[in-house]
């Protein structure tokens, strides 16, 4: 019976899954976690990132991630003992949008790993600058205008690569690095996305760039999928003979290294193109039919849903990337999540259970109370300028201000994704805030869909193990179905925990328009 070993390297951890897949027999059979900040406090990182003397500025040591790796297998080796030799095949996700820049040394270097010595020491010299931009990066924003100007407009990037230019996304990294740091840039033969950089050090040799990760580069032709000439052109010189190959996101792009095999013992098994966080967790959450929208309620609350056009966000905010299942998703993030939630319950002395009682409490529609949630600065819409906006809505009124906060966030969730799913068929509920059934009622009655909640722990990290028992699969014989690749592994509780109310769901219809029109008022000022 083959294992599937899925990998995720997120901003903090270091994570691993094997699922074995048997037919219709299926179960996680290991599943680890290595923390940065505890495990490898060496390379002197805070939550995982390199905190620079300008704030805007987040690096990551790719070192780091290579240590983890190297530290992972091992564990996964000796955990599963001679069960390891029934690992059919492998990939991974990685935090999306960070970049590793590597040297002339780096192909030599890694075709020719000494199975007997560690992995860090052996790749200290194949960078050609030792640190990786990542995603928590902003200081790319005169690079973002050039970028922007130099294809035609914000529209015009959003249409060709589906995002107009973020700070964080790869492509402004790159251009600020090539301007900035000409040293480093002619060193320069490839630059890698942490999914791929991880992918080379497994098979020893250059890994491909996925449709799905490469969709958050603000380079590659979102339709075509293919790397966009101009996108190129408006970056850096020379940016094409840099970047590795693009592949659909299934593709078996090689065998596991014999660095590898002989270390730990594995067999050479499939290596399938690794992709980011984001597209993978669409996967780990059961997230793979049209009109299944995924929720993650987290620090930050995210939706994501696949799509089957690669549509863009007309109002900017969100993103639209290829999706490992084929098609395309949408990415929308919702920066005062948690975070907003957390503020209203502790603006008026409650705990959870408090919070809770006061949705129970109150009437859907709040009596015509609204509030916009930006306690901190809002991505979608974009708020620069933060604070909460109440109307009709005393701020003491502690139940009153419960219920507004939960309905403002679910009414621009709605609002600001209808682009995208018009028509929200059924919710997977992730993240922390799921466990709160009072708040996924408010969800399902704002998107007029059950909610189902999903217990999945590190859905990018499951979404990988599963990507590779399909990526195998399909490499055999015809592609298996997603549905029946994510049954009884990611998909969630049978029932909904939330069911739509048809007296709320009135209500909230009529709530909407009166939503939006406060918060365009709010924005225009
Ligand atoms: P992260 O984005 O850091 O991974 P999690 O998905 O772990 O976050 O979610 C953590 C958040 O869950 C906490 O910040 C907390 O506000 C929220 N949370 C935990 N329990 C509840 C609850 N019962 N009701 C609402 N929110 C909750
Ligand atoms: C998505 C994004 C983050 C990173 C890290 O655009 O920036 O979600 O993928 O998780």
């Amino acid at each position: 019976m083959p294992l599937y070993l899925g990998f995720d390297c997120g901003t903090q951890s270091f994570n691993a899954v094997v699922v074995e897949v048997d037919g219709e027999r299926r179960g996680v059979a290991l599943e680890r976690s290595l923390v940065f900040g505890e495990c490898f406090p060496a390379y002197g990182t805070t939550n995982g990132a390199l905190p620079g003397e300008d704030p805007l500025v987040v690096e990551a040591p790719p070192l780091m991630w290579a240590d983890a790796l190297d530290r992972m297998m091992g564990l996964v080796a000796a955990e599963l003992g001679d069960d390891v030799r029934r690992i059919a095949a492998i990939t991974g996700s990685g935090q999306q949008h960070g970049s590793v820049y590597l040297n002339g040394a780096a192909a030599p270097v890694l075709a020719a790993l000494d199975p007997h010595k560690f992995l860090v020491p052996q790749i200290r010299g194949v960078f050609s600058r030792q640190g990786a931009p990542i995603w928590m990066d902003s200081s790319t924003s005169a690079e973002c205008e050039e970028i922007t100007a130099a294809v035609g407009g914000s529209e015009a990037l959003a249409r060709l690569t589906g995002s107009r230019a973020f700070e964080r996304f790869t492509g402004p990294q790159i251009r600020k690095i090539s301007k900035n740091e000409p040293t480093a840039w002619a060193r320069t033969r490839r630059v890698h996305l942490v999914s791929s950089y991880l992918a080379t050090l497994l098979a020893g040799r250059d890994a491909p760039i996925d449709h799905g990760d490469g969709s958050g580069m603000n380079l590659m032709d979102l339709a075509m999928g293919r790397w966009a000439p101009s996108a190129l052109a408006a970056t850096a010189n020379g940016l094409a003979a840099r970047l590795p190959n693009t592949v659909p996101s299934a593709t078996v792009f090689g065998r596991l290294s014999s660095y590898w095999t002989l270390r730990h013992g594995l067999p050479h098994a499939k290596l399938v193109a690794w992709t980011g966080d984001n597209p993978s967790s669409l996967v780990g959450v059961g997230s793979v039919t049209p009109g299944v929208t995924a929720v993650s309620l987290g620090t930050s609350d995210t939706l994501f849903a696949p799509l089957s056009e690669p549509t863009h966000d007309p109002s900017g905010a969100a993103h639209v990337f290829a999706s490992p299942t084929g098609g395309f998703m949408s990415l929308v993030c919702f920066r005062n999540g948690s975070l907003a939630r957390e503020h209203v319950r502790d603006a008026h002395g409650l705990d959870w259970t408090g919070f809770s009682e006061a949705l129970r409490r109150t009437p859907p529609g709040n009596g015509g109370a609204l509030m916009l949630p930006w306690v901190e600065p809002e991505i979608t819409p974009p708020v620069l300028t933060p604070g909460i906006r109440r109307s009709a809505l005393r701020e003491e009124d502690a139940a009153a201000n419960v219920r507004a906060v939960v309905e403002g966030q679910m009414l621009s969730m709605s609002l600001h994704s209808s682009w995208a799913t018009p028509r929200v068929t059924r919710i997977h509920a992730t993240g922390g805030a799921a466990r709160n059934t009072d708040i996924l009622q408010v969800m399902a009655d704002v998107f007029d869909a059950p909610v189902y909640r999903s217990e999945v722990p590190n859905s990018a990290c499951l979404g990988a193990a599963l990507r590779a028992a399909h990526a195998d699969a399909a490499s055999e014989g015809p592609a298996p179905p997603w549905e029946d690749v994510v049954r009884g592994l990611a998909d969630p509780d049978s029932e909904p925990v939330a069911r739509p109310r048809p007296a709320a769901v009135d209500v909230y219809r009529e709530m909407r328009p009166k939503y939006a029109a406060f918060e365009e008022r709010a924005l225009s000022r």
